[in-house]
């Protein structure tokens, strides 16, 4: 398909709705990215979420940066956005008191960390704290509603942000569907959790936007059953011919809501 994926069409063909952009902890105006490859910051060690960090700067795409943590491997990248709560400037964790720590996996031996942090300081260009940008303000309390359409982080492939659907909504936590992948990405976060945007976000940012996989079955278990199909899945296996066919007014009576999508595939 060489359209590019408009999420106008997008949202009529599904008879959907964008969530409202109050219900995200993003701000309105997206923040400009002034970083660039290279600069180190400090970061939260994802893997241990007591330890500062010294991270670089790996790459960037719109508001986002991939960070890797001095002293660790090529493995364990992640992505911050440019307004997160846990990044900061060089200093900012000893200025609180703290101490910078090695980042889990540590290449080294642990007794030759402080020597590694000199070094990997020494002669480094550092993030300046204009780079940093204020956290956005949390929604009061979870507003979405399911059904609602989104972009999310694919956190199999963090590099994606994708066309999403919210599935359920449960107390403070949404289950995050990614339309036409069969439930395979999916996943429970908090309605303030800063890896879900406003329909339109990754536009706004010059992000790319993966747009809906091809397939089309619902994850078993979904809540969300009367999605409009453009495409509607294959029949499941106990449809498909079996030697008594089933008169064309029976099977114009199946309804896609009826069917046990995505149950085997
Ligand atoms: N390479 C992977 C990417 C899937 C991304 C899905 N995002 C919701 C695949 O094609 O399976």
């Amino acid at each position: 398909n060489l359209c590019p994926f408009a999420w106008e069409d997008y949202l009529a063909e599904t008879r959907s709705v964008a969530a409202p952009p109050v219900c995200f902890k993003q701000h309105a105006v997206p923040p400009t990215n002034e970083f660039h490859c290279g600069v180190k910051l400090e970061a939260q060690d994802p893997r241990n979420l007591t330890s500062t960090c010294i991270a670089t700067v790996v790459a960037i795409i719109g508001p986002r940066l991939r960070l890797r943590l001095d002293g660790s491997d090529n493995k364990n990248d992640f992505w911050r956005l440019v307004d997160s709560n846990d990044i900061h400037p060089i200093g900012h964790c000893e200025s609180n008191g703290g101490m910078l720590q090695p980042p889990l996996g540590f290449r080294m031996n642990a007794s030759s960390w402080r020597t590694f942090l000199l070094k990997t300081l020494s002669g480094a260009e550092t993030a300046p704290s204009r780079y940093f940008k204020k956290e956005p303000s949390s929604p009061r309390y979870n507003m979405f509603r399911i059904g609602q359409k989104l972009e999310a982080v694919d956190r199999k492939n963090p590099h994606l942000i994708c066309a999403a659907t919210v599935g359920a909504v449960n107390n403070d936590s949404i289950f995050v569907t990614f339309d036409g992948w069969k439930g395979a990405f999916d996943y429970w976060c908090r309605y303030d959790s800063r890896d879900i945007f406003p329909v339109g976000f990754c536009a706004m940012v010059g992000h790319p936007l993966q747009p809906p996989g091809q397939k089309f079955a619902l994850a078993s278990g979904s809540r969300f059953k009367s999605r409009v199909l453009s495409v509607p899945p294959p029949p499941p296996l106990q449809f498909i011919s079996t030697g008594v066919e089933k008169m064309p007014s029976e099977v114009g009576k199946l309804s896609i809501s009826s069917l046990d999508l995505g149950a085997k595939t």
